[in-house]
């Protein structure tokens, strides 16, 4: 048996201070801690000139390795297509959505580098995973220097149809590159409707009986599996992690400032796909529709800086401290403030702790893959006093979590109907929605998700078996 190798833009090199607010890191280290695997990306580092070198370092059962990008193609691969084109038009946002053939260009040399740099560390029996919208082009690339191993792709964010897809002009060939992987995986049932609407009416591509899309890579037939793996979460870990937070002085300091009132919490990479100026004026309809809640109820945002130096980003958080600025100006009282901003990532067993003391998680994207903060808010409650978790119908979580209330966050009155609804739910309804969605969780856990994955794509045959089957 080969190695279990793991590819990802960023990767969590322990060294390297904070851990990062996003949810790959976390999900990712178990899997690679117990298959003694490898994980290849970006340093974060740039380089003025040169090709690049590859970095080794082994720490915690994991093997690392990171190359730096060249200055000025990271710029163009990260800020500039991957989160200036791809991640816009992957969350259905056309209108935020920019395009430059240059930045197209220093998104495919990057994943070239990235497949040059990594052959060589391949062994023939090796397992490749590739993750997410900034490496799709990958396994073409690795194809086309001649790689046999099975490859996997698994997009964490949503996959449109390709009614959307078809506004980018390189849809074709982003399309095409996907037909590099043995098993292509996305989050829900409707990501899969849209891949496999993006296949048919993009690439003229039917589904075989067994989900799967033949096509030509390098001169070669091959066929890609496509299937859902929805994501979960280290549902006992975090439950444990948040049990333990609760006496913790963040959460106490948090409870005694409190008072009696009730606590709403929100948390997330301050990014427009999460809907956050739309849960500030949700909550301000709470405060103007539902004046019995006013002095008795305090909204807690964390929210983690995230891409600054794309510029919708910079622009979202001016907007949020204005939001949040004119709820608190008209709402206040001298020892009432109705909404805590905090503009930053704080610790995770900090967050865990902030989770359980909320009476209401308030989840809103206006799309997102599947969307954490969701589960980890279920995993963190008290059994014997849940809170409740109002969610968007656009987050991947709402395919299976049943027991939230769902909401369309561009509806500030229906979200405060919700949150009225939530903060008044008595204990018997809170436990029985509570329940359902915990049993969930603690089926399709963090390492469930990658042991299915894996399974199924090494279950895939090499290209020279199935040439001998086709
Ligand atoms: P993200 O867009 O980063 O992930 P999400 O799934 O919610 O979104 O994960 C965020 C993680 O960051 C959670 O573990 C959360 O606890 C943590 N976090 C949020 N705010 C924080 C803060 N202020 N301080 C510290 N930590 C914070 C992408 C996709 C998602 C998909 C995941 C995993 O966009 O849809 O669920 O990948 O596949």
């Amino acid at each position: 048996m080969g190695r279990v190798v793991v590819v990802s833009n960023r990767v969590a090199v322990p060294r390297r201070g904070e851990p990062a607010a996003g949810g790959l890191a976390v999900a990712l280290k178990d899997v690679l801690k117990s298959s003694g695997g490898l994980w290849f990306g970006w340093s974060g580092e740039t380089r003025k000139d040169g090709g690049p070198e590859t970095r080794r370092v082994r720490a915690g059962g994991i093997d690392y390795a990171t190359i730096d990008l060249n200055e000025q193609d990271q710029k163009g691969f990260y800020a500039g297509y991957s989160n200036g084109t791809l991640w816009p038009l992957f969350h259905f946002r056309l209108g935020l959505m920019e395009y430059d053939r240059k930045d197209a260009e220093a998104y495919r040399r990057v994943n070239r580098e990235f497949a040059q740099a990594l052959l060589p560390l391949l062994g023939p029996q090796d397992t490749v995973w590739i993750h997410d919208y900034q490496l799709i082009p990958m396994a073409a690339e690795l194809r086309a220097l001649g790689a046999k191993q099975r490859i996997g792709f698994f997009l964490h964010i949503p996959f449109p149809p390709f009614a959307v897809v078809s506004a980018l002009p390189d849809a074709e060939r982003l399309l095409r590159d996907l037909l590099a992987y043995d098993l292509v995986g996305v989050q829900t049932k409707s990501d899969l409707s849209g891949l496999l609407n993006c296949f048919a009416e993009g690439l003229g591509l039917f589904p075989d009986a067994m989900g799967g899309v033949r096509g030509e890579v390098a001169g070669q037939q091959r066929r890609t599996q496509l299937s859902a793996h929805p994501i979960g979460i280290d549902t006992r870990g975090f439950a444990t992690l948040a049990r333990k937070a609760a006496y913790g002085p963040e959460t106490q300091r948090l409870l005694n400032s409190m008072g009696d009132r009730s606590l709403i919490v929100g948390a997330e990479r301050l990014d427009y796909t999460k809907g956050l100026p739309h849960r500030m004026r949700g909550f301000g309809a709470l405060l103007a529709n539902f004046p019995e809640h006013l002095n008795r109820v305090t909204y807690l945002q964390v929210a983690a800086r995230s891409r600054n130096e794309v510029a919708t980003y910079r622009d979202l958080k001016r907007e949020l401290d204005s939001l949040a600025g004119r709820i608190n100006g008209d709402y206040a009282e001298f020892d009432w403030t109705p909404v805590r901003y905090v503009a930053r990532a704080v610790a995770r067993d900090t967050l865990a702790g902030f989770y359980r003391a909320a009476r209401v998680g308030l989840v809103t994207p206006l799309r997102d893959g599947m969307n954490l903060v969701a589960k980890e808010y279920v995993a963190a409650q008290d059994p014997e006093d849940p809170g409740v978790l109002i969610l968007s119908q656009f987050a991947g979580a709402a395919e299976a979590m049943d027991g939230a209330l769902l909401v369309n966050p561009l509806d500030a009155e229906a979200m405060a109907v919700q949150l009225d609804r939530a903060l008044k739910m008595p204990l018997g309804e809170r436990k029985e929605r509570w329940e359902g969605m915990m049993r969930g969780l603690e089926d399709q856990t963090a390492m469930r998700w990658a042991e299915n994955f894996l399974t199924e794509l090494e279950e895939m045959p090499l290209p020279e078996q199935d040439m001998m089957w086709s």
